[in-house]
C-alpha cells in the first residue's frame, strides 16, 4: 500500500509529540535508544514490538546488545519519515513508559 513521506513542516510539527526520538537526516527516519535491566527485558521489549509491527505490516530497523536497543523508524516505500513511523514510535513511547 502506498504511503507518502511528511514533509519538513508535517515532521517538525509531530516530533513535538516525539521528545525521546530525534530525526536523523541521513538516515531519512528517526531514532531513539534504550537501556534496559537485561538482555531479557531488551529482548522481552523487542518481542513485544515485533508483534505490534507484523501486525501493522511496518517494521523497525534495530539494534540490540545485552540491555541496549537502537531503533531507527524510517518508511522504505516512502523514501523517508511517513505517518507509519510515528504510529510506531508513539506505540514504542507507550509500552515503554
Ligand atoms: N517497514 C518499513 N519500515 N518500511 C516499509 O516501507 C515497509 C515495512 N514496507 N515493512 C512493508 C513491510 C512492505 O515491504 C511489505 C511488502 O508490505
Amino acid at each position: 500500500m502506498q504511503v507518502s513521506r511528511l514533509d519538513d513542516a508535517a515532521r517538525e510539527a509531530v516530533l513535538q509529540q516525539l521528545p525521546q526520538w530525534r530525526y536523523d537526516a541521513d538516515a531519512k527516519g528517526i531514532r531513539r535508544s534504550l537501556r534496559f535491566t537485561d538482555f531479557a527485558e531488551a529482548f522481552g521489549f523487542m518481542t513485544r514490538i515485533a508483534i505490534l509491527a507484523e501486525k501493522a505490516d511496518h517494521h523497525p530497523e534495530w539494534f540490540n546488545v545485552y540491555n541496549r536497543v537502537e531503533i531507527l523508524l524510517t518508511t522504505h516505500d516512502a523514501d523517508g519519515l511517513s505517518q507509519r513511523d510515528i504510529d510506531l514510535a508513539l506505540a514504542i513511547d507507550a509500552i515503554t513508559s
